[in-house]
């Protein structure tokens, strides 16, 4: 963060004053709020903003105003330590991402210039029902922070966070769930980003991926091989009407973990099923195993590209979802290994229907089972972390997966 020693709490003059834990404390004993909530005491106006600027509230059923916050995030958004990649999310991911179920107009925060009204800056919620261990939080999920690059190191991103702090406790939201590649006061887990390439070449070509120094270009590209059919039995793609068993499969598979979204049937549809295929581009994939009429398995994958700075190609990856498998309830004394088997078969098929849609990289992090098919499927650990943060919620540091001794 900015090249600050990262544990002197005092160099972080705004968070300081919030509602998250402080760098230097130790692990609570209870779970609890950090900051006490009352309704009156919320502000029913925004603060005022610098002199040339105004709120205005980004209205995402109108294409015009997810097009502004497109071209916003596509030339502003997070770029990568060297500045040569960034993210580029397209409008249907937009559209998908912030119009979720029970999704909340005031949430889409935007700051425009007074005069021209040229959107300059963003930051979004969406609500969402979290299980923190034991307790069930109502949270937004705050994301797409983004300032114009003319107009960084002002602290206008203090100003953009209370402000959609402010938006939320209206709705008497007193929680929030974030991440960011930096570090800021204090993350309540981390993961590591782990890359499969799917087309090796070009991932070396952009400058994404560099050639080892004890391999050749043809070896790297018979490396990441993969057959062109996926070989699961009863593995096809998931349709509405198997939105139920997929919501109780991955509800049963969650609860083994101490973070975790609770979602309704309604959820899975969305997230799974693109919303119904509505928008223009597909963003995300759902596969399903089907074994004598009962789903026992799922995995899904979204798309998100980024593109190669400074040149007009862009790099497509798929990104790990949800997934789950029966599996992992086995009673046998074999179970992890049985787990571990069955996770490396879906994974596999993943990675093969990914290519076969043109994807160059399949991107998962190290959380959920994922540590137990990255080194087999051929992912290497990025050069990223994912730091996860709770706006006011104290709770002990989450370690990644069931299998912490494994985590790579
Ligand atoms: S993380 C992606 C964030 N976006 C980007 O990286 C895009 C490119 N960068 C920018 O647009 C996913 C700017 O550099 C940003 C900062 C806007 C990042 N989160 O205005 P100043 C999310 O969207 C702190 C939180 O001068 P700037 C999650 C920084 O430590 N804080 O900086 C978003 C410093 O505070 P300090 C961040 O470079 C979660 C202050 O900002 C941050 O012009 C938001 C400096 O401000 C980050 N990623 O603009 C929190 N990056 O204390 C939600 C820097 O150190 C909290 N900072 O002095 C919950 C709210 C809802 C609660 C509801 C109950």
């Amino acid at each position: 963060a900015g090249g600050k020693n990262q544990k002197d709490m005092a160099s972080y003059k705004f968070w300081n004053t919030q509602p998250v834990p402080k760098f230097g404390e130790d692990e609570p004993l209870s779970d609890g709020p950090l900051r006490e909530n009352d309704l009156s005491r919320v502000k029913t106006v925004g603060a005022e903003l610098i002199e040339g600027f105004e709120w205005d509230t980004v209205d995402l059923t109108d294409d015009q105003q997810v097009r502004e916050v497109y071209e916003l995030l596509s030339n502003h958004y997070v770029e990568d330590s060297e500045a040569m990649f960034r993210f580029n999310y397209s409008a249907s991911f937009l559209h998908w991402a912030l119009k979720a179920p029970g999704w909340i107009k005031n949430w889409h925060v935007g700051v425009r210039v007074t005069g021209t009204k040229k959107l300059v800056a963003f930051i979004s919620g969406i609500p969402v029902t979290l299980r923190v261990r034991e307790n069930s939080l109502r949270c937004s999920e705050i994301n797409f922070l983004c300032i114009h690059k003319k107009l960084r190191g002002k602290r206008l991103a203090p100003v953009l966070i209370k402000e959609v702090t402010r938006r939320c406790n209206l709705e008497s939201v007193w929680n929030a769930i974030y991440t960011a590649g930096v570090v800021l006061p204090k993350p309540i887990s981390t993961c590591r980003y782990f890359h499969r390439s799917l087309d090796w070449l070009k991932l070396y070509e952009t400058g994404f991926s560099p050639l080892p120094a004890t391999s050749t270009k043809a070896k790297q590209v018979t490396k990441y091989a993969l057959p062109a059919n996926t070989s699961t039995k009863g593995l096809r793609e998931m349709e509405a009407k198997d939105s139920d068993a997929v919501h109780d499969l991955l509800t049963r598979y969650m609860e083994r973990f101490d973070l975790a979204p609770k979602f309704t049937v309604e959820d899975i549809g969305h997230w799974l099923l693109n919303g119904g295929s509505k928008y223009e581009e597909r963003i995300v994939w759902t596969y399903v195993v089907e074994e004598e009429g009962k789903i026992t398995d799922f995995f899904s994958f979204y798309s998100l590209e980024s593109s190669v700075i400074g040149k007009e190609e862009t790099i497509r990856a798929a990104y790990l979802f949800y997934y789950a498998s029966e599996t992992a309830f086995s009673k046998s004394p074999d179970a992890k290994k049985e787990l571990k088997v069955r996770l490396n078969a879906l994974m596999h098929d993943a990675l093969i229907l990914a290519k076969k849609f043109n994807f160059d990289v399949f991107n998962a992090l190290t959380l959920l089972d994922n540590t137990l098919f990255l080194e087999e499927q051929k992912f290497g650990a990025g050069d990223g972390s994912l730091h996860y943060y709770l706006f006011n919620w104290r709770t002990s540091f989450i370690n990644g997966g069931i299998d912490d001794e494994k985590n790579i």
